[in-house]
């Protein structure tokens, strides 16, 4: 088919079908457009997107100034790789250390690149500072986890379906219970060589497990405590997703001064991913101070992309847009909102039992077994009716609307997702 050509969705399906890997199960439809908390297929029909490329697209889709940053940018000098200085980078760095409170940045592109990063960060500092013999260093992750695709990162995976027959592992991992400080502290104090700690904030793909209030700020203080560093994987919660610049952030929306805040709780070494770009472009960041990123000396690691100048320029604009916007204060509002509306319904509802969630990362369960079709079927009607969703884990629909929404658009979401809901009431 000629490029040229308008596609029409069966088209477009059917092309993915044929000619791309089988790697997804998307919902059918095929989107050509998008505008701030709204995409359009292309036969034109408008939706709101309640799932943000995952939390990708927290600033709203095409926003002006990120994508105005980065076409300038493209148009002026779009990659030198890391053989040459570039005069966007160092900017930038500065730029994100004083935005999260870090000495230094590690730029990548994907998330599961920038956790791969993190982990070889912690082990380096293992060997050279904390002083763990050589391929000796453990460290510890929760059930539940999901950091990426790589080897190494499904190694320490318990979902099958992403880890089976995609062996040998990469060993040195201890896999604990989420939210189980006791669990934390027997395998923190169970051996010398225990390097790190590496957790969600809040378990996304698990189903939006949002942990007991104190759970991550006494994680940190076992950290500390036994000379462990606490790593905390932000890839989806990060970025005003749940109603703070950072959920490691607690009770703070002051943007770009989180440091100061009681209630916050300062990993080691945090990774960023997803809306570090607002969706526009892959850009993905490990911070960290000095004592533990200088461990990584020239040659040591790197990416061809990694840092490069249109990446630099889009983080910048997109990280503007976040406080300019006040995007961790909107996403607690309407997070609220939202939570507050829906438990109204399920607590009649015989087809949803439970709503959950911080900020405006949010997910409800279907009252049916997991491996029943009901949540698909439900993700389906909501698209009819004009949002997208995606289930996860079977019987869990995760809610994760651009952070540029309004509460007018909001209550509107609540009455298609609760419409839709009631037509499958038992
Ligand atoms: C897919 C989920 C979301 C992440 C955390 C690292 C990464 C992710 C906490 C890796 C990525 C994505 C990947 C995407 C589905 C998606 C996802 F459902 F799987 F869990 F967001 F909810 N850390 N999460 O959530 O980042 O390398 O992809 O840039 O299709 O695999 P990446």
């Amino acid at each position: 088919m000629s490029v040229l050509e308008k596609l029409t969705s069966a088209d477009a399906i059917n092309l993915e079908d044929k000619y791309g890997a089988h790697n997804y199960h998307p919902l059918p439809v095929v989107l050509n457009r998008g505008e701030g908390v709204y995409v359009w297929d292309v036969e034109g029909k408008k939706y709101y997107d309640f799932l943000s490329a995952y939390s990708a697209v927290n600033q709203g889709h095409c926003h002006p100034k990120i994508v105005g940053a980065m076409v300038e940018q493209a148009q002026t000098l779009t990659l030198t790789s890391r053989a040459f200085y570039n005069d966007k980078l160092g900017v930038y760095e500065e730029y994100i250390t004083k935005y999260f409170g870090f000495d230094k940045v590690l730029p990548m592109n994907t998330g599961a690149e920038a956790v791969e990063t993190a982990l070889k960060i912690c082990r380096k500092w293992a060997y050279e500072k904390k002083g763990i013999s050589e391929n000796e260093a453990q460290i510890i992750v929760c059930d539940g986890n999901f950091h990426g695709r790589t080897t190494t990162i499904i190694s320490f995976s318990n979902d099958e379906n992403a880890r089976k027959n995609f062996g040998p592992y990469t060993a040195g991992f201890i896999k604990i219970a989420y939210d189980d400080l006791d669990a934390l502290e027997k395998a923190i104090t169970s051996s010398k060589n225990i390097a790190g700690f590496l957790v969600e904030p809040i378990q996304g793909e698990a189903g939006v497990y949002v942990p007991s209030e104190t759970y991550l700020a006494k994680a940190k203080a076992l950290c500390e405590a036994n000379n462990v560093l606490f790593i905390a994987d932000e890839v989806q919660t990060g970025i005003a997703r749940t109603g703070s610049l950072l959920a490691v952030c607690g009770n703070c929306t002051c943007e770009n001064q989180c440091e100061k805040q009681s209630s916050y709780v300062s990993p080691d070494i945090l990774i960023l991913g997803k809306a570090l770009s607002g969706g526009a472009y892959p850009v993905s960041a490990v911070l960290a101070n000095d004592e533990i990123m200088n461990v990584i000396k020239p040659g040591q690691h790197g990416s061809t992309f990694g840092g490069n100048p249109i990446a630099a320029a889009v983080a910048m604009a997109a990280m503007d847009v976040v406080s300019e916007e006040h995007l961790a204060q909107n996403a607690r509002r309407l997070g609220e909102i939202f939570r507050s509306e829906l438990a109204q319904y399920i607590a009649t509802s015989t087809i949803a039992t439970l709503v959950r969630g911080k900020g405006l990362l949010n997910a409800i369960v279907i009252n049916d077994t997991e491996d029943s079709d009901t949540a698909w079927n439900i993700c389906m009607k909501l698209a009819e009716n004009g949002l997208l969703a995606k289930p996860t884990h079977g019987n869990i629909i995760r809610f994760a609307p651009p952070l540029v929404m309004n509460e007018e658009q909001l209550l509107d979401c609540v009455s298609i997702i609760i419409n839709t809901l009631k037509q499958f009431e038992k």
